[in-house]
């Protein structure tokens, strides 16, 4: 049966990807993010295929979210699979350096809007029995790293708040899976550097980082297992990225 699937982030990288393949299996696709110009195009683009609806949508925007979600039309307000994808990174400076209003850019969006989205979608899963929320977490939750700072504490959060909903939703149907990438080739670090391509790019120079669709294939799959089968956590790295030793100073 066709499900509606309501997909974050989707002008760019992982969202973008993920919309693209949900609408390959001929799902409902439900398109957010604040570029409007990229969501026309890529409702036009699956249109073809699918039922789209696509909408400006800045997730840190509490009043923007609740009257989004209370106004989808009827064709699309019985969401079943809720991909909280929006997010970003904001500098990479130490904490003792970082800009404070990134600080606070991270938290409203990797944490206030995935909490928006998802406060506000579920009522209605857990009322239609039938229900599965895709959270996009990042290694960084799980390892430190200099300048990781409060992106990684968000993403600490994501992880966190993942395994609270399955505690909370225990004795309905619905999933909640948290997918954890590594270094993957999206506009991620041109966002980071804050438009500095050059920079950006050096993050992946020689390397065969993830790619998009790589998360996409893993997004749609979570979601294909049969119903009594939740992927709680799912940490995925490039063969090429592994860990770092303890750092040690030394006079
Ligand atoms: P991109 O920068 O390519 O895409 C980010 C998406 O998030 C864009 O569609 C952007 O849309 C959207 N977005 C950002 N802020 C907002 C906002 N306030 N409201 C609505 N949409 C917003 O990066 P990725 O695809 O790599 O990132 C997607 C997710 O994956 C993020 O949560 C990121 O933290 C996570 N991640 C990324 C990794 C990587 O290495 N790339 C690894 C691990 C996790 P728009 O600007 O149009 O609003
Ligand atoms: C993105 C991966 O390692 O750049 O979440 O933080 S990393």
């Amino acid at each position: 049966m066709q499900k509606t699937v309501f997909i974050t982030g989707a002008t760019s990288g992982f969202g973008l990807a993920c919309a693209r393949r949900f609408a390959a299996e001929g799902q409902r696709i439900i398109i957010c993010g604040r570029r409007s110009e990229r969501l026309a195009a890529l409702e036009e683009e699956l249109k073809a295929l699918v039922p789209v609806l696509s909408l400006i949508l800045d997730v840190r925007d509490r009043q923007s979210v609740a009257a989004t979600i209370a106004d989808l039309p009827t064709d699309f307000n019985e969401v079943d699979v809720l991909v909280n994808n929006a997010g970003l990174a904001l500098g990479l400076e130490p904490a003792h350096q970082a800009n404070l209003d990134d600080w606070e850019n991270m938290v409203d969006t990797n944490i206030k809007g995935l909490l928006y989205c998802t406060r506000l979608l579920l009522p209605g899963m857990v009322e239609r029995e039938k229900g599965h929320i895709i959270n996009i977490g990042s290694v960084a939750g799980n390892w430190p790293y200099p300048g990781g700072n409060t992106y990684g504490a968000t993403k600490a959060f994501v992880r966190q708040f993942s395994l609270n909903l399955r505690a909370d939703l225990i004795g309905t149907p619905i999933r909640v899976t948290n997918i954890e990438p590594g270094i993957a080739d999206t506009e991620f670090s041109v966002v980071r550097f804050k438009g500095d391509e050059a920079k950006a790019a050096k993050v992946y120079e020689g390397t065969k980082a993830l790619t998009a669709d790589d998360i996409a294939d893993i997004v749609v799959w979570v979601n294909s297992v049969p119903d009594h089968v939740n992927i709680n956590t799912l940490e995925v790295m490039p063969t090429l990225q592994s860990w770092g030793p303890f750092a040690i100073h030394r006079e």
